[in-house]
């Protein structure tokens, strides 16, 4: 069935800000057709819900449409940036798409806008700049920052929209996103929606009596303002103002808006934490029904009344078809997980072979990739002029500039959601963690936002994650294998290259994936010796385990810095043992490909894995259980699993020997295992 034509005025989704002055009338009664439009949409959605029509977490924006209507109908659709709230149905409205579209979103039937995979209002529009939010409060603020700074290296005059509530400007995101667009003097607008409560908690619990959230703009060195949204017209001219400066000047701005939450948090609330009398209290402040007045008083008292009825009708006739759309098949839900390998990107056939440490590989492969991709940037702590904690990156700064090498604040959390969004516009960061662990601190981001981008969404996130990690005697802190903690999360692709040529390689291809990959960079492998590298056509083998020691006694598996342990294991069960493993270097972690090493258990029926992590629920759990799996009738011996105890990882030289697997010990392990 075709989708019913919309009435001819929501044609324009368009407020020039100069109308406003020119033609009052009219810009009212514009905004007035929308904000009638949201709130229709948003009561029949509650319908919907109480009828078990519409499932799920449904918040409506009723009485938040005085801000986000004229605010969506300022901004420039053709290039500004937004990640809608869940109280921004007019927004999402406005941006675009047609009504039975975001219908089908809700009833999450199969002509969904994100496939039915993601629910209600996180579908977005990606490939318009309307990013898709996710649950996690502000947490997109981050990603709207990289997004608008993408626009604007590519020459487009953006300006970007960061959307929390009183309650979301808690959160640690957000703070950290406002020190950062202040520094970098992006041009974002922050906007608060301070409808007084988060969920069932009133301001009066989530901060001090008398803050006044708009002030903390000073602190972070930018402009801010309050708006009363329940007064249309003159939240109208302050945001045409605020926008116009923000593009003008392309610095920060934080716009409290004083707006309310007329439905309650959601379609299951039951409101009874309210004061007697406030609901009611909210509706007589509700700007929708003043404005009507307002406007059905003056000569447009008939074009309300018609516009009205030509609204209901089309919504109704939408919603005769949407309804009956089929329900979601299951098919192709996993193949939707990554994004498609691209075309191999033309690299030039250099550099030539040089002797390197594995610290110098990945510097060539960062200066390739920086000469050769112009939408390159490479991003982190200390990374500029000092060169990176393990000096990776040291001399990029200075060959490439500071646009597209540079320091990033303590700030991991906003900082990756800035390489998200500058990842989903088309750019290609490369971030590094200073140490791996400190990619905790942006955990939602890797694994909920960016890792799930593609499969919600269908928007691609070409992001290369350097983690530094492995153990180096730095203890607790500075030494984990993490793996594990992230790999188990659907969306991101992992490689743990073990030599020089292999980073080298691996970072091309990390590079080049339109999907998050995380780079696991051992320590201890950054020193260990020079090796001869060089452009390797094959590159993309990285993504398949490699054959280092060949033998027939039992199929070896490891990865990271353990490989080389591995090798002299082998090397040495070989002499004193006269056994011959066939060791395998994983490589990929995420996906994994795994038919060499069981066309090699096929022949040993013996299995042994080794990793640098943690026994319980490390990697090697997963690797055994696969194999084994397919093999258990073959296998002539359990299968032999060494990793490091289930400790927190210890500090002094002795006592990390003892948490991890060292050389005497594996062979201890093996050779009791070979009876
Ligand atoms: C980081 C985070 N913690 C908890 C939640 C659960 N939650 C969803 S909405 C909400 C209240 C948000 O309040 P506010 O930011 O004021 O937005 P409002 O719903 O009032 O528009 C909470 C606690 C969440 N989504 N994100
Ligand atoms: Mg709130």
């Amino acid at each position: 069935m075709g989708f019913p034509a919309p009435p001819a005025i929501l044609a324009a989704p368009d407020l020039p800000a100069l109308e406003l002055e020119k033609d009052p009338a009219e810009a009212l009664f514009r905004i007035y057709t929308w904000m009638y439009y949201a709130r229709t949409v948003d009561n029949r959605m509650l319908d919907f819900f109480r009828q078990g029509l519409m499932k799920g977490t449904l918040t409506g924006g009723q009485g938040n449409e005085g801000l986000i209507v004229p605010l969506a109908l300022l901004a420039d659709k053709a290039v500004d940036v937004v990640s809608f709230t869940h109280r921004d149905l007019g927004g999402h409205l406005i941006w675009g798409g047609h009504l039975c579209h975001h219908l089908n979103q809700y009833f999450a039937n199969a002509d969904s806008p994100t496939r039915a995979r993601e629910g209600n209002i996180h579908h977005g529009d990606p490939a318009n700049r309307s990013i898709p939010m996710i649950s996690h409060l502000g947490i997109m603020c981050g990603t709207v920052l990289g997004a608008t700074d993408s626009q604007r290296r590519l020459g487009r005059p953006a300006v970007g929209f960061a959307f929390f509530g009183d309650g979301s400007s808690s959160t640690g995101d957000v703070h950290e996103a406002m020190n950062l667009a202040s520094l970098l003097s992006l041009p974002v607008v922050f906007v608060i929606e301070n409808n007084g409560y988060a969920y069932s908690t009133p301001v009066s619990e989530q901060f001090a009596p008398g803050t006044e959230l708009w002030r903390r703009a000073a602190g972070y060195g930018m402009e801010g303002l309050a708006v009363d949204a329940t007064d249309v017209e003159a939240c109208a001219r302050t945001l045409a103002t605020t926008i116009g400066k923000v593009r003008a000047t392309s610095r920060p701005m934080l716009v409290e808006a004083r707006t309310l939450r007329l439905r309650g948090h959601a379609a299951y609330d039951t409101c009874n934490y309210l004061r007697p009398g406030e609901s009611e209290s909210f509706f007589a402040r509700d700007p929708l029904p003043r404005l009507r007045a307002r406007l059905a008083a003056g000569p447009e008292a008939k074009r309300v009344e018609a516009i009205e009825a030509e609204l209901d009708a089309f919504i109704e006739s939408c919603i005769q078809v949407s309804l009956p759309t089929p329900r979601p098949a299951p098919a192709g839900l996993e193949a939707g997980l990554f994004a498609p390998p691209g075309a191999p990107l033309p690299w030039r056939a250099e550099p030539a072979e040089e002797n390197l440490t594995m610290a110098q590989a990945l510097n060539r492969g960062l200066r390739k990739i920086l000469t050769e991709r112009p939408e390159s940037l490479v991003l982190g702590q200390d990374i500029g002029t000092y060169g990176g904690a393990f000096k990776v990156t040291e001399g990029l700064l200075d060959e490439f500039g500071r646009s597209r090498v540079f320091n990033t604040p303590l700030a991991e959390s906003a900082c990756t959601g800035y390489a998200i969004g500058l990842a989903v516009n088309g750019h290609r960061p490369i971030e590094e963690f200073q140490f791996a662990d400190f990619a905790t601190e942006a955990t939602t981001q890797i694994t909920l936002n960016a890792a799930t981008m593609h499969f919600r969404s269908g928007a691609r996130c070409p992001l290369v994650l350097r983690f530094p990690c492995g153990s180096a005697g730095l203890g607790s802190f500075h030494s984990q294998e993490l793996e594990s903690l992230f790999l188990s999360m659907p969306g991101l692709k992992g490689l743990y290259p073990s030599t020089p040529q292999d980073a080298f390689n691996a970072l091309l291809a990390a590079y080049e994936d339109d999907n998050p990959v995380i780079l696991f960079e051992h320590k201890g492998l950054y020193r260990r010796g020079k090796h001869p590298v060089a452009w390797d056509p094959g590159y993309r083998d990285i993504w398949r385990p490699r054959r280092v020691r060949a033998g027939g006694h039992a199929t070896f598996v490891s990865y990271g810095e353990m490989v080389l342990l591995a090798a002299e294991v082998c090397d040495y069960l070989a002499t004193e043992y006269e056994v011959a493993f066939d060791l395998f270097d994983l490589r990929a972690l995420s996906p994994l490909r795994l038919d060499d090493i069981e066309a090699s258990l096929a022949r040993t029926h013996r299995l042994v894995v080794l990793h640098e992590g943690r026994i319980t629920h490390g990697f090697g759990a997963e690797l055994v259980a696969r194999l084994v799996e397919r093999h258990f009738a073959h296998l002539a011996a359990a299968p032999l699993r060494i990793g490091a105890l289930d400790l927190p990882v210890p500090f002094a030289p002795e006592l990390e020997a003892a948490y991890r697997p060292t050389k005497d010990k594996v062979i201890a392990r093996i050779a009791a295992w070979l009876g």
